[in-house]
């Protein structure tokens, strides 16, 4: 029988994944919905590929950049280049000083830009849900995933695993309720590490955090706040909206949720969702068509949940209702019809309907949607009912 707990095993491509579960109980007020986000950048990323492409400079300090003596500036640094003081956007002339034995190596950004594609390709392995912020990093929304029992944290490790694993170099990632947290996180246990801030750290954390870890803090501003005496986010927290407003104008007003470890920011993706499904897998089959039709409502349930939640996202308009049930023996059917809304009578006739092609213990049920286009106006109503698959429409 399914629990809350089961009900999880759902995947935003349409019905498509009998996997595994993960804990819904924080997911029911859809304004207080709490999200994992995970931050991933790689471990000094141009450094790391031109290593990989010649394992002689492993060990080695290593600059990637413009030479010297044409005014030339790091890119990218690796770790034991760091150690000798050596950074990002320094001049090359001045790294060498700081470390004679810097070895530096020409800028090869088709060959990074082509790591980068294989990397975000692993991404989408695990999430639609991608906002890329540069070619070495990214924010994924994995609230929704079903990977790994839907631990971020275990989702985060397997992403980077799998990195390692194709391409030979590492990333590290931050595991948190929000994009400001998780990419505080990701920085923490840099390089090949990881860490995660639960919703109950958060208060403690963000309390001690210094300011210049807060991204958005620049140098004049970062000057300002040591003026100010501001050296923590509970410093900023402390001083209150209006003082953060008066000294630091409309950035006050971010600061303050941060000061608070709030960050409402969504994962803002430039895909087009075309589907949204919710599925669940029993532990035991459900022995006939009763018993399907009584574990509909719960996952209707959760599909609103989940409807609510993309919505907040992108305007979606859907266009069909579709229905999924894998039998004892892993024969999987789907059965649709239009719709733009969803409708929980309409589910239950689907599912008579999609049961009936098999007539023995169903392992699994998913309920989806399908949208439009997103120029498109909504069309079709329930009562056009039209059929997708082999079976003709039923006697209602
Ligand atoms: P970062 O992620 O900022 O740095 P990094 O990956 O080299 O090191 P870290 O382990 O601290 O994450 O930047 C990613 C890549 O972007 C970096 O390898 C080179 C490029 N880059 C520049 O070209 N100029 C710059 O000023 C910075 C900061 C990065
Ligand atoms: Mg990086
Ligand atoms: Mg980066």
């Amino acid at each position: 029988m399914s629990t809350d707990i089961d009900i999880n095993k759902k995947n935003d491509s349409a019905l498509a994944d009998d996997s595994n579960a993960h804990d819904t109980s924080d997911e029911t007020n859809k304004n207080d919905i709490q999200r994992k986000v995970i931050h991933i950048d790689m471990d000094c990323f141009y450094a790391a590929v031109e290593m990989r492409e010649n394992p002689n400079l492993k060990g080695k300090p290593v600059a990637v950049g413009g030479q010297a003596n044409s005014r030339g500036v790091v890119a990218a640094c690796n770790y034991e280049a760091r150690k000798f003081g050596v950074h990002s956007a320094m001049p090359m002339s001045q790294a060498f000083q700081k470390c004679p034995q810097l070895i530096t190596t020409p800028v090869n950004m088709d060959l990074y830009k082509s790591v980068s594609k294989i990397i975000h390709s692993i991404f989408q392995e695990f999430t639609d849900d991608i906002e890329p912020l540069s070619l070495d990093e990214a924010y994924l929304d994995v609230s929704d995933s079903s990977h790994c029992n839907g631990s971020a944290t275990l989702i985060a490790q397997e992403i980077r695993q799998r990195i390692f694993a194709s391409q030979n170099i590492t990333a590290s990632a931050g595991i948190a309720p929000n994009k400001f947290l998780a990419k505080v996180a990701s920085d923490w246990n840099k390089p090949n590490g990881q860490k995660v801030i639960t919703p109950n750290e958060v208060k403690a954390f963000v309390k001690e955090l210094p300011v210049n870890a807060i991204s958005g803090v620049g140098k004049v501003t970062a000057k300002r706040m040591t003026e100010l005496g501001l050296k923590t986010c509970g410093d900023l927290e402390k001083l209150g909206l209006e003082g953060l407003l008066q000294h630091f104008g409309s950035f006050g007003d971010r600061l303050y949720n941060y000061s608070q470890g709030i960050d409402n920011r969504p994962v803002e993706t430039d895909w087009i969702r075309k589907s949204l499904s919710v599925e669940d897998t029993f532990n035991k089959d459900l022995p006939n068509l009763e018993s399907c039709l009584s574990e509909i409502d719960t996952i209707y349930q959760e599909l609103l949940i989940r409807l609510e939640r993309a919505r907040q996202k992108q305007r979606l308009s859907a266009k069909s209702l579709v229905v999924k049930l894998r039998f004892n023996d892993f024969e999987t059917t789907t059965i649709q019809m239009a719709g733009t809304a969803p409708d929980k009578e309409a589910y239950k006739r689907l599912c008579i309907d999609a049961w009936q092609r098999g007539q023995r213990p169903v392992r699994l049920i998913g309920l989806g949607l399908q949208f439009n286009p997103p120029d498109m106006p909504e069309q079709l109503s329930l009562l056009d009912e039209c059929y997708s698959e082999e079976k003709p429409p039923p006697n209602l």
